[in-house]
């Protein structure tokens, strides 16, 4: 049995044509149903439903063998015990550091004020900074840290952008851009060197159907 960790919602929707490329289809939509594991169309593959954070730990753990984790989740993760073969280009985004509107963040920067930052990235947003040289203290947040420069809890975010119609929608500015994020497969790799004989003609299905 090969178990596949996915979350809801966009990893799974830009997940499905890269299954269904390998032969996978899923027999229940994860939005309308209540299951956390769905069977697919093969007997021998299976997929479970968790948080897109969780799903590098569920395969670091064998819990699943196979996932698909964005880059911002697995750079806070840390990665461990998992063999990372293909960047699958969906779920793209850009890490930003963004500001208010009315926030001076280049005079704030040049005078080497000490800057407070909200985020769900501690990890990422610790080691940019570090490298900028720029004092910081972090608040962990776990989601709408849009918020957080609006009610004075920060004076600068560090989160994904899309479109950047969260951002305009409430009076914020981008002001760095910190790396560009798509999701990766990861493999457990205890998993692939027992089941290779399972796992490795679906990663090079998905590899030949990855858009580019
Ligand atoms: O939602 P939940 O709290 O369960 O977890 P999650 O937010 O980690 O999961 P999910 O499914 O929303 O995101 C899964 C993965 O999709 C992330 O780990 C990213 O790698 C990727 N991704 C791609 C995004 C976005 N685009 C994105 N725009 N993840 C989140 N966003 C959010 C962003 O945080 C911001 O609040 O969307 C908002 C901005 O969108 P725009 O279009 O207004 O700029
Ligand atoms: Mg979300």
């Amino acid at each position: 049995m090969i178990t596949i960790a996915l979350s809801k919602g966009r990893i799974f929707e830009e997940t499905m044509p890269l299954l269904n490329a390998a032969g996978i289809q899923a027999l229940e939509d994860p939005e309308s149903s209540r299951k956390l594991i769905l069977p697919t169309n093969r007997a021998d593959v299976q997929l479970i439903i968790v948080r897109a954070s969780d799903v590098p730990t569920y395969v670091q753990y064998g819990a699943a063998d196979i996932g698909v984790a964005g880059k911002d989740v697995l750079n806070e993760h840390g990665g461990t015990g998992l063999y990372q073969p293909l960047d699958l280009n969906i779920a793209k985004c850009r890490m930003m550091v963004a500001v208010r509107n009315d926030f001076d963040y280049e005079a704030a920067v040049k005078q080497g004020a000490r800057l407070r930052i909200a985020t769900k990235y501690v990890q990422t947003a610790r080691a940019h900074f570090a490298a900028k040289g720029v004092h910081v203290d972090l608040i962990k947040l776990y989601g709408s840290m849009e918020l957080a420069p609006l009610v004075g809890l920060s004076d600068a975010i560090v989160d994904l952008v899309s479109s950047g119609n969260t951002l305009k929608a409430n009076n914020l500015r981008a002001v760095e851009h910190i790396s560009d994020v798509s999701s990766r497969l990861v493999v457990n790799q205890a998993a692939l060197k027992l089941k290779r004989n399972l796992i490795q003609p679906m990663l090079d299905a998905f590899a030949l159907a990855i858009v580019k």
